[in-house]
Order: C-alpha cells, then structure tokens, then sequence
C-alpha cells in the first residue's frame, strides 16, 4: 500500500515491500531452529512447521459446524479452508518455505565469507543445521533435497560448512570429504561449482572455461548474443563475466581457511593439480544431466587461446575494459530495477560480489545486505536460500482460484478481499527501459513473487487477471476491483509475449533457436539457453485471454481470439504419444497434462475431442489402487511417466496433490468415469490431518529439468482447489 512505500536516506524508494518475508532472531527462549520430528531419511522436505505454528499461534481456530449439516466434501473443505485462512499474513499473501536446490546457500555464504559481511551467528548456525539435516548417508549432498548426491551439491555443501565454522575434523567434513575424494575431487565438479571456488582462491582461473567480458560487446545481430538466451541463463553469466574479466578471487595469502581449504579439496596436492587439463576435464559423471556438446568443447579451447592473447594486445585489454563497464553498469540497472532483490538467489549473490569488487564501500554494495533475508527462509530442518524470494504471488493467486472453485467461498470473503489487495497491489505499473539491457517491457505484469522485483512472469500475470476478474464477480469484493486500465494492461503484456510457434515463453518471447543448447556450458542443467513456449504458460495464457475476453469483448478482441486459436494450436501440437503432457515446472505429466486440458478447454476445445479423450484415457490408466496418483520425479529427467521404483511403490501412498492434478484435469475434461472420480475425491479427503491441514509429501516442483523445488502451499491449495470442483461437480448427489 502506499502508506508502506519505503525510502532510505536519500529519499530513494526501497521498494513497497508488499509480500516481503524476513525471519527475525527474536529471543533465546523462542523455539529453536530445528526440529525433532524432522528426519530426511522419511521425506527431506520439511513441512514448515516452525511459520505455521506461529500463524496459527496468531489465531483461534474456527468452529466447525457438525458434519451432519453438509456432506463430507463440503465439510472437509470447509476444515480445508478454515485452516488455510489462518495462514494467510496480512498483506494477504501466503507465505511458505521455496527450498529445494542445493546450490543456493554456497553462493550467499561465499559471498558473505569474501565481503566480510556477518550473517549473524543464529542465520549461520541455522545453514549449519540446514547442512548437516540434508547430508546423505554416502556423505554427499545431491544437486536438490531429493536427489542423489552430485559433485555440485557436495563440494559447495562442504565448502559452505567449513565456511560458516565446521571443523575439517568434524564427522560430516570428514565424510564429505571421502565423498569429494572419491570422485576425482573438486577438479571434477561442474562449472558453477569451480566458479565459486575460483572467487574464494581455492580453484585456479586457469581451470575454468572462459566467461569472457567481450560477450556484451558483441554486436547485437550476433549469432548466439547473450542478449538472445534465456534471462536467467544471461542474468548469471553477466557477473559472472565481470568477475572473471577482473579475475576477481580473495586474496588467499593470509588466510588460513582458504589455504586450508586448497588442501581439502583436491586429490593431489594444490600445487600440482594440472590446471589446464582441468579446465577441459568434464564434471564427474554422476552430476552430468547433459554433456557439453562439441561446438561448445571448440568454442572453449578458442577462447583460451584468446584468454592468452587478450593481455598482450592493447586494443583487446581496451575493448575487455569497455566490456566490463558495461556488463557492470548492466548489474546496477538489474539491482536498481530489482530493489536489490534480482532476478534469481544465483545473480542475487554474484551481483552483491560485483559490486563489493568494484567498490567495496559503495551504496550499491550495501543497498544488497538488506535483501538477502528475504531469500531466507527457516523451517524445521534448519535455515535455507530459497529458488526465489518467495512464490507469494503464484501461491495466493492459486489459493484464490481454489477458495473460488467451492461453493462455500462467501463465507471466506475477508481471506478473498485480503486476496484481492495483495493481487492489486503486486502488479508491476511501469515500464523500464528495454533495449540497452534486452529487456522486454514489464508494465501490466505479475511477477512470481512480489511486484518491487519488476519481473513479470508470463503465466504468473495470467494467474493474476484471472484472479482479478474471478474476484471481480463476487458482489461483496466489486469495490476492490483491479482498475480496467490495468486489466488491458496485463493483456496487452500478455500478448506481447505470444511465441510465432503460437506458445508462451516465461519472462520473454523466445529470442533464439534450440540450436543455442549446442553452447550450454552447464552439465547440470537442460534446455536452460533459450526462453521455449512451455505447455503450462501457454495454457495459463489462453485461459486468461479467454475470461479476459468473456467479460470485456470490446478490447482487442480480435488480436485475442487470434492469439488464443495460435494458443490452442502450440498445446495440441505438444501433446506425447500416450496422450499426456510433459511439465516443466511441476512434477510432471500430471501437471501438465491438468494445465493443457484446462487451456485446451478455455480455447473452446470440447471435452469429446480425441487429444482431451486420450489424455483422460492415460490419467485414468495411472489411477492407483488406493484412488489417487503417484509420479517420481524420474519423469522430469527421463521424459517418461514413471511412478518410481516397482519395490517400493506397492507400500507407497499415491501423491496428495498429484492426484488433485490429476482429479482437476480430470473433472475438466468431464470424465464420466464416476467411480474414478469419486474415489480420487475420497483419497484425496482421507488424507487430510484433522486440523485441516494436509501432509508435506514428496517434492512436486522442478525446473532446468533436473532440479527439484518445494511448494509448500500446494498441499493445501490443490486438494482445496480439486475437492471444490468435485463439489460443485456432483452437487446435486446426496451422497457428497
Ligand atoms: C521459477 C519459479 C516459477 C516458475 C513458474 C511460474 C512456475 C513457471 O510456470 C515459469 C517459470 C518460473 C517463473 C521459474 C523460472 C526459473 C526459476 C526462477 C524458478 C523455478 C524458481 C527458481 C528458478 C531460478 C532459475 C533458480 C536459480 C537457478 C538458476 C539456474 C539461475
């Protein structure tokens, strides 16, 4: 709101902080960070308990009325949503724990041990506990919370803990070690790994592939300019590229850690480790996803030849110093633009660095400090960096839609009007300057998380007009309607990210050919060079234009019948063999499969089409014994349905917000099946705890295709959202 717009010292905006969350150390005899009941053996995502027992502790929870009154649907959503209520902070956004990656807390803790900036001994012994819950028994840590142990995850994990105070002899160094040891050592670790081994002194430059500065100077019709790649791709590699030119590392000398560390880390002795044979030797094998394809093998060896060049010839050290301005006044335009939030918690630290190794004393350096809170986040296996500072405007959006769907929401209308401020008030109302730094425009968007970081989010603004317009149509919330201007808006955002192959990207419209893959230089992650159309931003797209265009046909309405018709076209052409969807960025056929068939439908496709009937036919083939669903997250790598190992799968639930995917896409479709429907609805219902709540099962978010990421508020807001489908879909049977 206005009233919490924040200036500092010299009256420059700090952001509207609307949807911040920051954990604050507040007294010792508080409850501490970790807790007994969390054993990552059984399920290493944490529930969130430690913010949910606070929230709660907030609030009395409200009577139920007897279950005679309703029938068991309604009456579990109403327990369902009572408890959620509860949750929600008072700007009106949800909060919840976005852990998940294993390469976050390296990159803050490395950068604070160079800066010398303290995080505080509860935020530092708090990573260590976080550390120390998610080592695994081979004594690796894997690239996420629920994979197997990798190079990246370990050497970085390790690194981290001696860093923030363990003791080389402690048990978990110790085994960590071995691990590191056994699989060649740190030399065989992927490249963002040696890159921060580089800025701490314990990896040699020599070893590492060139970033070169150059890159940003290239003219802009350049094939493969960085000004073409995926944003976060781009936005990682532009420090990175200044710190490299600059050869940026703490001085070692005097350090004993780090001079320990060098020691630590390597097989041999770090005096004889063979530098340039490093920088060709790929990652160990068990951390490569994709292997760095030959043009990129020769563009190396290329550039190294360059690298040796560069120093001697006076024109290139000029144009690498021209380059290097750039790329660095390109890192303040992306702090200022962010509030110092960024696009990501990877360029987030790297940029905090850059600036330090500009001007250690400089504003822009300190303006960071205050912003790495907000990427923290405390439950009960210790404290951890978040995949973002948040996903506050993506869980609320959801748990609007969900409320909506029951046909009880009037009696949430406070939640819903809190709701509809935290919507309204995380749109991003201005444009920032676009071609110097390749952005496309943002005014009219919604980002994923709150609006001060200025980065929109196709689908995520998608979320918000529907939102808007659902909220709009309820009597009691008219008065706090988004303004029609800012409706038109996010549309015209929204079609102004429309793809030629007819498909939505996520931040921009795709700036170059998959060819641009032949240059990934990370063997950790796929597809990450290119902004594709994906199958969930495009549905969330088309089903936005289409309740946009329902309730105002008068604007735009034929760019929007055309862009919905490309729209419906890009899904279909996506579809898989068996008839599902691969999801991107959630867990996986399930996900997209409910996506496509709720955008195919928004695009008038009728449930009788055989793309809608074939997917029904392969949700209902995955449909479990117990009535519910359950897919690994294999399926997000190997690109096929799986539902984990044979052994174990006989023992294992079926997945509680799995199979509310599964139950929206298939009450979207109109299945007549009754019975599957009926039985998805019970399991779904069986599992709810009895204050309300529902279990933190396995992780269902993922992105870069092999990383896992947690979203807590989906165990509450997807059996919600489905059982109030399934409620109003069988609303004239007693027997709800
Ligand atoms: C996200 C989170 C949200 C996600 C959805 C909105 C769900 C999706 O539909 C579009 C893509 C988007 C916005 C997305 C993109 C990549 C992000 C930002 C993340 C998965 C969260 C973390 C991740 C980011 C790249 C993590 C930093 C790591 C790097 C490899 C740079």
């Amino acid at each position: 709101s206005d009233e919490s717009v924040q200036k500092d010292e010299k009256g420059q905006l700090t952001g509207s902080l609307v949807g911040r969350q920051v954990w604050r150390y507040v007294s010792k005899t508080g409850s501490s960070p970790a807790d007994d009941s969390f054993d990552p053996h059984i399920n290493p995502n944490a529930a969130d308990k430690p913010l949910r027992r606070q929230l709660l502790a907030r609030s009395k929870a409200k009577d139920q009325p007897e279950e005679r009154e309703e029938g068991a649907t309604v009456s579990c959503l109403r327990k369902g949503l009572s408890f959620y209520e509860r949750l929600q902070c008072d700007d009106g956004h949800f909060a919840g724990d976005y852990g998940g990656p294993h390469f976050l807390i390296p990159g803050l803790v490395i950068a604070c041990y160079i800066t010398g900036h303290d995080l505080g001994e509860h935020v530092k012994r708090g990573l260590c506990v976080y550390l120390r819950n998610h080592q695994q028994i081979d004594g690796g840590w894997g690239t996420h919370i629920e994979g197997a142990s990798t190079m990246f995850g370990t050497v970085l994990s390790y690194v981290s803990l001696r860093l923030l105070g363990t003791d080389k002899e402690h048990k978990s160094c110790r085994l960590a070690r071995a691990f590191i040891h056994a699989h060649g050592g740190a030399v065989r670790s992927p490249l963002w790994c040696r890159f921060w081994l580089c800025v701490l002194g314990v990896y040699e430059w020599d070893g590492l592939m060139p970033i070169p500065p150059e890159l940003w100077g290239l003219p802009r019709w350049f094939p493969f300019h960085p000004g073409n790649v995926w944003v976060h791709a781009r936005l990682v590699k532009l420090p990175m590229s200044y710190l490299y030119g600059k050869r940026y590392s703490k001085d070692a000398a005097n350090d004993t850690l780090v001079l320990s560390l060098r020691t630590e880390l390597y097989t041999c002795p770090y005096e004889r480790v063979d530098w340039a044979k490093a920088r060709q030797t790929p990652s160990a094998d068990i951390d490569c996803y994709v292997e760095v394809a030959v043009p990129m093998k020769v563009l190396i060896s290329l550039l190294s030849v360059y690298e040796r060049v560069v120093p001697h010839v006076g024109a290139l050290r000029k144009f690498r110093s021209a380059c290097m301005r750039f790329a660095m006044e390109y890192v303040h335009h992306e702090d200022a633009f962010s509030y110092y939030i960024c696009i990501g918690p990877v360029n987030k630290t790297l940029n905090m660095l850059c600036c330090f190794a500009e001007n250690p004393k400089s504003d822009e350096y300190w303006k960071h400090i205050p912003r790495l809170a907000d990427y923290l986040w405390l439950a009960e296996d210790g404290i951890k960096m978040q995949g973002e500072c948040g996903s506050q405007l993506w869980d609320t959006a959801f748990a609007c839609q969900a409320a909506l769907s029951t046909p009880i929401h009037s009696d949430y209308t406070p939640m819903l009007r809190k709701i509809q401020a935290f919507v309204n008030n995380s749109q991003v109302c201005h444009d920032v300057p676009t071609t110097k730094y390749f952005r496309h425009n943002c005014k009219g968007g919604w980002p994923f998380t709150v609006g001060d970081q200025n980065w929109p989010v196709s689908d995520c603004t998608a979320e918000g007009i529907k939102c808007s317009i659902a909220l709009a149509q309820v009597d009691a919330l008219k008065d706090g309607s988004l303004p029609y201007e800012r409706m038109c808006d996010g549309i015209d955002y929204i079609l102004s990210l429309q793809n030629r192959d007819g498909g939505w990207a996520t931040y921009e419209p795709t700036r170059g050919s998959p060819l641009y893959e032949l240059l990934n230089p990370c063997e950790s992650f796929g597809d990450i060079m290119i902004d594709y159309s994906y199958t969930e931003c495009t549905s969330a797209c088309v089903t936005a234009l289409g309740a946009f265009s329902r309730v105002r046909p008068e604007y735009r309405g034929s760019d929007i019948e055309r862009a919905i018709r490309r729209g419906r076209d890009f899904i279909l052409a996506q579809q898989m063999e068996d008839g599902s969807w691969y999801g991107s960025w959630g867990v996986c056929f399930t996900y997209a499969s409910w996506f496509a068939i709720e955008g195919l439908r928004a695009c008038g496709v009728a449930p009788s089409h055989t793309a809608i009937q074939k997917c029904v036919h392969m949700i209902l083939s995955k449909q479990r014994a117990d009535g519910g669903w359950y897919e690994s997250f294999e399926s997000c790598t190997t690109w096929k349905y799986d539902q984990g190992p044979v052994r174990e799968s006989a023992s294992r639930q079926s997945n509680v917000i799995q199979s509310s995917w599964a139950l929206l896409a298939l009450l979207e479709a109109e299945c007549p099946d009754k019975e599957a429907l009926n039985l998805a609805a019970q399991y779904i219902m069986s599992r709810q705890t009895s204050d309300g709540d529902w279990p933190q099962e396995n992780i269902v978010g993922v992105f870069n295709r092999s990383v896992g990421i947690t979203y807590t508020a989906y165990r509450n807001v997807f059996p919600i959202w489905a059982l109030g489908k399934y409620a109003q879909h069988t609303k004239h049977s007693p027997s709800t």
